[in-house]
C-alpha cells in the first residue's frame, strides 16, 4: 500500500481578478503535491472555490446575472488560472456543487443535534450602499471600509456555533501536538490573541442572507461562511455524501496550508468543529505570509495587485512558480518587485542554471556528435557527493515545509557544477587528443550532474524539468526522487536531443 499525503489549499472567492499573492498558496502547496509523487506517496490534492455569501449575490445582481451564472464564469477563469500555472490538483470542490451541500446540511444537522448549535441574536454593522454586513474588527473609523460611509445597528436571529465549549481541549491538544499550527510564530498569535483571552461562540448562520446553504431543518436560516467553507475539506472526500469513497483513506489531513489572516478559522474553529463531530485532527495547519507590493498587503481593494497571467505571458510560467517559492521567506511576509523578479531570473535562471543546461549539451554535441563514447576512463566523486547532500538537505527543508532553503540546495548543485565546468576546462581538454576519454568521463558527469538537478527541480518548475530530460533523452525511471539519489545510473552512450534556451535574459 503507498504511503498517503492530503494536502488542502483554502478554497478561494469568486474573483475575477485573483492576483499573484493568491497564487502564492496553491503554487506552495502544487510544489508539495509534486514533490509527494515524486516521492511514491498516493496524494491528494485539492482547492477549490467558496462560493456563497451576500457580496457575491449582491455583485451577481450589479451584472443582471443569477449567483450560480456568476460564479460558474468566475470559476472557470479561476481554473483556467490554475492550468496555466501547472497546478496538477487531484479535486476541485466547489461549495456550490450538490455533495457540498449535502455534506453541509449533515455536518450542521451533527453539530446540532450534540447540543453544539443553539439560536441567538447576531448584532453587527450594515452598509446599506454596499448591502454588507460588517463585524466591529472590518469597520475604519467606524465606518464602512469599501466606501466610507456611515454604518447602522443591525441585529436578526441566528444559529451560534458553542466554541467556547472547546477552550480546554483545544488547549489540551495544542499542548499534546507541538507542531499542529505552524510556523511557531503563528501558534503563539494563535494562542495569545484568541485562547488566553477566552473563545467566544461564533455565528453560524444568517436569516437575511439567502445566497448560501439552507439548514434544513429550518430552511428560514442559510449556513453563515465557515461551516460552509471549512467542510469542504471532508466534503470532498466524500464524508457524509456519496459522491466520493476517499475519507478513510485520507482523513485526517497531513497539512492545511492557508494564508496567516486565515488561521484562527482553521486552527481555532475548525478542529473545534470537529471535536464535535467526533473525527480526528488534521496533522498540521501551516499560516504562510503575504506578498507585499509597495510595501502592502497585495490585494484587489488596495489597489496593488499584479496580474499572474500577464506575468506568466511575459517570463514564463516556471520563473514565476521559482520567484515566489524562492523570494518569500516561507511563513512571513515577502516583497514583490519587477526588479527582484527580473533579477531572480537573470542570474539564478538564466546564468547559472541555463547556461549550465546550454553549455553541457552544446559541448557533448561539439565535441561527441550528442553521443558520449560507451567507455569512459576518468571517475571522481566531487558532484556525486554534493548531490547527496543537497538532496539529504533538501528533503528536510521540504518536509520543514520550507521552500527557499530546498531551492537553495539545489543551487548549491548548479553552482557546484558551472564550478566544475571552469576547473575541469572541457574545451582545453578537447584540443589533445589524448584527453578524449577524460573529456567524455567530464561530460558524462555533467550530464549526469543536469539529470539529478532535473528531478530536483520538477516539483518546483515542472515544465523546465521536462525540457532538460527531453534533451537528455530520460527515460521516466531515471527520473523518479530515487534514482536521484544513484549517480551513474544513466548509460554512458545515451543520445541527446538538441533544445532550445531555457530561460533567456531579461532586458531590464
Ligand atoms: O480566504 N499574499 O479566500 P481568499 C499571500 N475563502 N497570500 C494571499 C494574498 C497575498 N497578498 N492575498 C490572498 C479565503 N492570499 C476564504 C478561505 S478556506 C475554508 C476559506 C491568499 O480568496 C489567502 O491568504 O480571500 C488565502 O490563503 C488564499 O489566497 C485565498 O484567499
Amino acid at each position: 500500500m503507498p504511503k498517503t499525503f492530503y494536502i488542502t489549499t483554502p478554497i478561494y472567492y469568486p474573483s475575477d481578478n485573483l492576483h499573484l499573492g493568491h497564487c502564492y498558496t496553491t503554487v506552495a502547496a502544487d510544489a508539495l503535491a509534486r514533490y509527494k509523487r515524486l516521492q511514491g506517496f498516493e496524494v491528494m490534492f485539492l482547492t477549490g472555490t467558496d462560493e456563497h455569501g451576500q457580496k457575491i449575490e449582491a455583485k451577481a445582481l450589479s451584472v443582471g446575472s443569477t449567483p450560480k451564472e456568476y460564479v460558474d464564469e468566475i470559476v472557470a477563469s479561476i481554473q483556467k488560472l490554475w492550468a496555466k500555472l501547472n497546478i496538477s490538483f487531484d479535486r476541485f470542490v466547489r461549495t456550490t456543487d450538490d455533495y457540498h451541500v449535502q455534506s453541509v446540511q449533515a455536518i450542521f444537522k451533527k453539530l446540532y443535534e450534540n447540543g453544539d448549535i443553539y439560536k441567538g441574536n447576531y448584532t453587527g454593522k450594515y452598509c446599506q450602499p454596499c448591502e454588507t454586513f460588517l463585524t466591529d474588527y472590518q469597520l475604519v473609523n467606524g465606518k464602512c471600509p469599501d466606501c466610507n460611509r456611515e454604518v447602522i445597528d443591525f441585529s436578526e436571529e441566528a444559529y451560534f456555533f458553542k466554541l467556547s465549549k472547546y477552550q480546554k481541549q483545544l488547549q489540551e491538544f495544542f499542548n499534546s501536538a507541538p507542531d499542529f499550527i505552524s510556523p511557531p510564530s503563528r501558534k503563539n498569535e494563535m494562542l495569545k490573541n484568541f485562547m488566553e483571552l477566552g473563545l467566544e461562540d461564533v455565528c453560524v448562520s444568517r436569516t437575511s442572507i439567502s445566497w448560501g446553504i439552507p439548514v434544513d431543518f429550518n430552511t428560514k436560516h442559510t449556513v453563515y461562511v465557515w461551516i460552509d467553507a471549512l467542510s469542504n475539506y471532508i466534503s470532498a472526500l466524500g464524508f457524509a455524501n456519496d459522491k466520493y469513497d476517499d475519507f478513510e483513506k485520507f482523513w485526517p489531513c497531513d497539512l492545511h496550508l492557508v494564508g496567516k489572516e486565515i488561521m484562527r478559522f482553521h486552527a481555532i474553529i475548525w478542529p473545534a468543529m470537529l471535536l464535535s463531530l467526533g473525527l480526528p485532527l488534521p496533522k498540521k495547519i501551516f499560516g504562510h505570509g503575504w506578498l507585499l507590493f509597495d510595501g502592502d498587503k497585495m490585494s484587489k481593494s488596495k489597489g496593488n495587485i499584479v496580474d499572474p497571467i500577464k506575468l506568466c505571458d511575459l517570463y514564463g510560467v516556471d520563473a514565476i512558480r521559482y520567484f515566489l517559492l524562492r523570494e518569500m521567506p516561507f511563513g512571513d511576509d515577502g516583497l514583490f518587485s519587477n526588479s527582484a523578479l527580473i533579477t531572480r531570473i537573470n542570474t539564478n535562471l538564466a546564468n547559472d542554471l541555463g547556461n549550465l543546461v546550454s553549455r553541457t549539451t552544446t559541448m557533448a554535441f561539439k565535441y561527441f556528435d550528442g553521443l558520449l563514447p560507451e567507455e569512459k576512463a576518468f571517475e571522481e566523486n566531487t558532484l556525486r557527493e554534493v548531490c547527496k547532500a543537497a538532496i539529504r538537505e533538501m528533503e528536510q527543508f521540504m518536509d520543514d515545509l520550507n521552500p527557499p532553503r530546498a531551492l537553495g540546495e539545489i543551487w548549491k548543485v548548479v553552482n557546484a557544477a558551472n564550478r566544475y565546468v571552469d576547473e575541469t576546462a572541457p574545451w582545453a581538454l578537447a584540443k589533445d587528443p589524448t584527453q578524449n576519454s577524460k573529456l567524455a568521463g567530464v561530460l558524462y558527469n555533467l550530464l549526469e550532474v543536469l539529470r539529478v538537478i532535473s528531478v530536483l527541480i520538477t516539483p518546483i518548475m515542472p515544465e523546465s524539468a521536462a525540457k532538460i530530460q527531453k534533451q537528455l533523452n530520460l527515460p521516466e525511471h531515471l527520473c523518479t526522487w530515487e534514482s536521484a539519489k544513484i549517480w551513474g545510473q544513466t548509460p554512458s552512450s545515451n543520445p541527446l536531443n538538441k533544445g532550445d534556451i531555457l530561460f533567456p535574459r531579461i532586458e531590464k
